[in-house]
């Protein structure tokens, strides 16, 4: 049985993936940790770790016989912009501590997640595949390309199984998103349960790729135990469920209000998102480890929205 620590635990994929991961490999194969503990209870046991000190990674898992650190912590795209340095400690040098621990302890696995922020303008913007030009505009892409580099790296040099795939704009009702661009999908829908209308920095027509938490969890969870032999990459897997801008989201969401209205005020955050792709080829994730989203733009739209009509963000 493996012994699995999580950082980054409290934020958005990690409040609901720590749940799953419990009942899958037993509450006592998992340590969840952070920077800081928040009141909200898990089901494991949870403790502090900053993933900027090194030794502090280390001590816990050399005493708790880790052998597979899932690596969540990350400071998204727009706080990365106002905070460089802040980013720079936590996805640079975070990372780097994470990999060197797994090294210096054998251990079978590393999980790190991308993202779709890898991409930069000049990536072509339809049906991105896999490999491709990836300079991105934000210091959180520079990050994650890193991230993808230094993990192929490690896996060549030290043969360490390090595995991720590039998440996209994450729909999810448990834990509000911070500090991404994407953030505003989820907002919008808050707003829109609350029955109060919406101000919308990006602009109507910012498409991106999203998918809805439920199928990032599973997707997680697949590629973990997947077959290696099969994995032809280390981080660089594209997934999505499907794309749509904030009009269309808007749009969706008068099915069920009709007068709910939403205005666009674009700023920064709009920036960031015209470098990004508009939707990926995720074929080689399927192929390689049996990608296979269920949810529709419809279907997240209609579990969020009675979610959170029924008051239910944090709850779960
Ligand atoms: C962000 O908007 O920064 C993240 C991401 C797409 O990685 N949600």
């Amino acid at each position: 049985m493996a012994t699995f620590l999580v950082t980054g635990s409290f934020g958005q994929v990690g409040s609901d993936l720590i749940p799953q991961l419990c009942k899958k490999y037993g509450k006592s194969s998992v340590i969840a940790t952070d920077k800081y503990l928040p009141h909200a209870d898990m089901p494991c046991e949870m403790q502090v770790v900053d993933v900027t000190d090194y030794k502090s990674i280390l001590e816990i898992s050399r005493e708790r016989g880790v052998d597979c650190i899932i690596h969540l912590a990350s400071i998204l795209s727009a706080l990365g912009e106002k905070n460089n340095d802040l980013a720079f400690s936590v996805n640079f040098t975070g990372t780097y501590n994470v990999l060197k621990v797994a090294r210096e302890l054998s251990m079978k696995m590393v999980i790190i997640p991308s993202t779709i922020g890898v991409f930069g303008a000049d990536t072509p913007r339809e049906n991105v595949p896999a490999i491709t030009l990836t300079r991105p505009a934000s210091i959180y892409g520079i990050s994650k390309v890193f991230a993808e580099q230094i993990s192929s790296y490690f896996s060549k040099k030290y043969g360490i199984d390090v595995r991720g795939l590039r998440l996209p704009g994450l729909i999810s009702y448990s834990m509000p998103p911070s500090n991404g661009t994407t953030d505003y999908a989820v907002d919008m829908i808050i707003h829109a349960a609350k029955h109060k209308q919406y101000t919308c920095y990006l602009k109507e027509n910012a498409t991106l790729p999203m998918m809805y938490m439920p199928d990032a969890i599973k997707a997680i969870l697949d590629i973990m135990s997947a077959d290696r032999e099969r994995l032809r990459y280390n981080l660089e897997y594209n997934v999505q469920a499907f794309s749509f801008s904030p009009k269309d989201l808007e749009n969706e969401l008068q099915k069920y209000l009709p007068d709910f209205r939403v205005s666009y005020v674009p700023d920064y955050r709009q920036e960031i998102a015209e470098t990004w792709p508009r939707s990926l080829d995720i074929s080689e994730s399927i192929v390689d480890w049996n990608f296979n989203p269920s949810y529709d733009f419809s279907g997240m739209v209609r579990d969020m929205y009675e979610h959170l009509s029924m008051g239910d963000m944090g709850n779960e």
